[in-house]
């Protein structure tokens, strides 16, 4: 039987430009909807923009635009972010298109025909600069709190839909279905404010000579509806209901996400407006919390909001999308540091995931001529690996079951850093030495296909990395279900590229300048010519194969492609700092014209550069990217 999955994002309203909460919560169902499909799902993803009502109006008034120009602008900005983000929506639905009104339309003139709706007298303070009505309590000395003039007292007809009819049955529903809105804390919510009062009608009209930015009522051209009566429908009008295909394969599966500031709408409002339109209700309400900036809402005065395209820019959409998934917890709500951010990816992504991936190439390449070898047998502690396959493959079960990928994204780094442990205490290199290359082929392929599954696993969350790693890997393109024996021996690995980078911390504005104590550094050397200078040939090279010097405890021996057909040997003093697995691969900058000299014996055919730091530690100079071998350095 097909299995399918519908997932929404709330539609955004076009009152000003997207930030990193609305670019979550299309990341996050993006995320969810490639799971799905690597789970073998048929998936609908629905996005798009809320265009109607007074603020929208309001905002293009002060654009001095006009609200048709403004709302088409707005939403193309929400349009055009999906792409830089790396969501592969199936749809985009305005408020503004007909195919979403004629249904909005359809939905209203049935349920007045079955008396859902009915029209009454309002009284009640309104201020024309808020457009809306204020309750007593909301002034302040008798006058609107924001343009501080007293609102007037107006009498009009508005419509109402019969919610107060649909309280006993969503309480019982609500009760008997303890995942309809998830997770618990939100459904508690929406349960008390059920249970605290009786449900009012709800509003859901205005009278088109104050509002006229909304879909006329089919039963009276002189009201508009708006906002949520209007919204919420985009759900299903995007799907063709009521005959659509579309309608009939996905709506039974649906499952909306949005944050908590809309939890009432969706977990309340909507239930109702379904059940009387005599219309299945959906079948999750997955519910987010904020991200928050110095544990507040963003704001635009303090200057807190933060724009996702900024970050992204600067640190790569998948890895953005990384940060995203691991920072949140479903339900809770996260702070935005942009520390934060580079701590993650320099530590999971670069170090954690990143080195596992280029050690292995790095071994691929220099043990095994370059390709992912076949097995004699199982590997050494094969059980560990099966282990690890097992715990990835529950991670992504777990996602078909609840919606947090905070712990899919967990699991999946562990299984890195347990791979990172197994080679380390595996030591191939040694094996190598010993001439043990049925074990060596046997680590090579399983750390191959371990990388093969994680990079599958990880799609969702980084479509481009994963591809990239399976490139490395040999694998030139990836399957649409998951697939655990995907790597087969044979593949070209590439052991050159590194997947991710390593980014400075952001300096804290806000924070106190700590008292600086600078280490002591060895006196500078007396000043040179430049033609001294231009005496030293600084080359890039990459090394090929890295040995530890046997009976030194600082030297390693290294073939390096200097960019001549015969290549160089350099002997350095680094084997404490790097273990040979490290070095494979790498580019450095050595000083070529060096006079060679022979170290424990062995010629060494120059020097590789290396930044000297505090107690000893020492880093190599790399090229900020990798550039051919052999190229000049100054
Ligand atoms: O409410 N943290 O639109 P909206 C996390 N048009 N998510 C956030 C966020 C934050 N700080 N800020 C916004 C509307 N979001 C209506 C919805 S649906 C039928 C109609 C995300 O533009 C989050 O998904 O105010 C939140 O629910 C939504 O944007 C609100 O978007």
């Amino acid at each position: 039987m097909t299995k399918r999955a519908y997932f929404t994002t709330p539609i955004y309203y076009v009152n000003g430009s997207p930030h990193i909460g609305h670019a979550y919560t299309s990341v996050l169902v993006d995320m969810l909807s490639r799971y799905h499909k690597l789970l073998g799902y048929e998936t609908w993803f629905l996005t798009g923009t809320d265009e109607h009502g007074d603020k929208v109006m309001r905002s293009a008034e002060k654009q001095g635009m006009t609200t048709t120009a403004f709302v088409d602008q707005i939403s193309g900005e929400f349009r055009a972010l999906l792409p830089q983000l790396h969501i592969a929506n199936d749809d985009f639905i305005r408020t503004t298109e007909e195919r979403h009104k004629k249904v909005v339309r359809q939905v209203m003139q049935n349920l007045y025909d079955k008396g859902e709706i009915y029209s009454a007298q309002y009284g009640g303070r309104y201020c024309f600069g808020c457009e809306r009505f204020y309750t007593d309590k909301e002034l302040v000395d008798g006058k609107c709190p924001d343009h501080d003039t007293e609102p007037e007292w107006i009498e009009e007809t508005n419509y109402y839909f019969r919610m107060s009819n649909y309280q006993d049955w969503l309480i019982s529903h609500i009760k008997g279905h303890p995942d309809f809105i998830r997770p618990e804390k939100f459904r508690n919510k929406a349960l008390s404010f059920l249970e605290a009062e009786p449900l009012k009608d709800l509003s859901i009209s205005r009278p088109a000579s104050r509002l006229s930015w909304g879909i006329p009522l089919p039963f009276d051209e002189k009201h508009v509806t708006y906002v949520w009566f209007d919204a919420l429908l985009n759900y299903c009008s995007a799907l063709g209901y009521p005959d659509g295909e579309l309608f009939q394969n996905f709506w039974p599966e649906a499952q909306h996400i949005t944050a908590k500031d809309i939890l009432i709408p969706h977990g309340i409002y909507w239930p109702c407006m379904l059940k009387a339109a005599g219309i299945p209700l959906y079948n999750h309400l997955n519910v987010h919390g904020y991200w928050q900036v110095d544990a507040a809402k963003m704001s635009k005065s303090r200057g807190t909001v933060i724009n996702p395209l900024d970050l992204v820019q600067k640190y790569g959409v998948d890895a953005f999308r990384y940060y995203l998934a691991r920072e949140m917890r479903l339900g809770n709500d996260a702070d935005f540091s942009e520390v934060a951010l580079v701590n993650c990816i320099n530590s999971e992504l670069n170090d954690d995931l990143g080195n596992f991936v280029k050690r292995i190439t790095g071994m691929v390449a220099k043990y095994c001529d370059g390709i992912v070898p076949a097995p004699n047998g199982p590997a050494p502690d094969q059980e560990l690996l099966d282990g690890l396959e097992r715990k990835i493959m529950d991670a992504l079960q777990r996602c078909a079951q609840e919606i947090d990928l905070h712990p899919v994204v967990e699991s999946l780094i562990e299984v890195v850093r347990s791979m990172n442990k197994y080679i380390t205490d595996q030591a191939p290199w040694t094996k190598y030495k010993n001439g043990d290359t049925a074990t060596v082929n046997g680590l090579m392929y399983a750390s191959a296909r371990m990388i093969g599954l994680l990079a599958q696993a990880l799609q969702p969350v980084m479509p481009e990395k994963s591809l990239e790693m399976l490139a490395l890997i040999g694998i030139p393109e990836r399957p649409v279900e998951i697939d655990p024996d995907l790597v087969k021996p044979g593949g070209k690995v590439n052991s050159e590229r590194a997947l991710f980078q390593k980014y400075e911390a952001p300096a804290l504005e806000d924070a106190e300048p700590a008292a600086e104590v600078r280490p002591e550094i060895t006196p500078f050397r007396d000043e040179i010519e430049f033609d001294d200078f231009m005496k030293l040939d600084l080359r890039t090279a990459t090394v090929k194969t890295a040995e530890r010097v046997p009976k030194s405890d600082k030297l390693l021996r290294m073939d390096m492609d200097d960019g001549t057909p015969e290549g160089r040997q350099i002997v350095a003093g680094i084997a404490k700092h790097y273990t040979p697995e490290e070095m494979v691969g790498r580019q450095v900058v050595i000083v070529a014209n060096l006079k060679p000299r022979k170290l424990m014996g062995l010629l060494s055919q120059g020097m590789v550069l290396c930044a000297h730091g505090e107690g000893g530690a020492i880093r190599l100079l790399t090229p900020e990217a990798v550039v051919m071998n052999g190229g000049s350095v100054s």
